[in-house]
């Protein structure tokens, strides 16, 4: 993917952010990659004394190949801080997450950790939320989330893999469904609706964002806590 320098100062600034002795939760994407990368040179270059907890088996090839050391919820259940992208986030700092489909471990991980910090750049930035929101689905259970979701004025669509005949399957196994509500002015009630759906494993709206850095194009970085 070509270089972002907004995605790369926001990556970047957030790796400063770890200390030795800390468990890090990473994220997945394109953003987050940079501080996947970032914390590697700090391990090989500072002797930083970290471990890893991975969102995706992208971010488990990513971390590897930076040489981040990692470990699992199993053996760190809590961790210092997470650290991880947004698809949009509004001046609440409420999050939509989940377009690159690892939206159900990242909410563990983030809500794992003492501290979520997001990586992001100024074009996700809204006053309101209004991106679809990606939602997690047992396959078993597709017919009635696609029916819950319409008769919540949404418009669900099945996620089609492109490398893939049929439906990109996540890294737990089940389908995803893209599903678009319009402006999104009350994101904390439209999640707890999400959540009672049968079927539903994890939905994208993250209300649990401690701190979100926003990276520009001239490698300066914008906080918003
Ligand atoms: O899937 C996710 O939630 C990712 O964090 C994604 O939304 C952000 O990806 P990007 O950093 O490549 O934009």
């Amino acid at each position: 993917a070509k270089e972002s320098p907004e995605k790369k100062a926001a990556g970047i600034y957030a790796a400063s952010l770890v200390k030795s002795g800390d468990a890090v939760g990473l994220g997945t994407g394109s953003t987050v990659a940079y501080t996947i990368k970032e914390l590697g040179r700090r391990v090989r270059e500072e002797n930083l004394d970290i471990v890893g907890v991975v969102t995706s088996y992208q971010s488990e090839a990513i971390a590897i190949e930076a040489g981040v050391p990692l470990t699992s919820l199993a053996e760190t259940p809590r961790l210092t801080l997470a650290i991880d992208g947004a698809d949009q986030f509004d001046e609440n700092l409420f999050a939509i997450k989940g377009g690159g489909a690892a939206h159900t471990r990242e909410k563990i991980v983030s809500m794992s950790a003492d501290r979520f910090v997001v990586v992001s750049d100024p074009a996700k930035k809204a006053k309101t939320l209004s991106v679809f929101v990606p939602i997690e689905v047992m396959p078993f259970g597709k017919e009635l989330v696609v029916k819950s979701l319409k008769e919540l004025g949404g418009d669900p669509v099945l996620r089609a893999a492109s490398k893939k005949d049929g439906p990109v399957i996540t890294d737990n196994g089940n389908f995803v469904i893209d599903c678009a509500f319009g402006e999104i002015k009350n994101p904390a009630a439209l999640a707890t609706k999400l959540s009672q759906i049968p079927g539903v494993v994890e939905h994208g709206i993250f209300m649990n964002v401690d701190e979100v850095a926003i990276g520009n194009a001239d490698g300066t970085v914008v906080v918003i806590k």
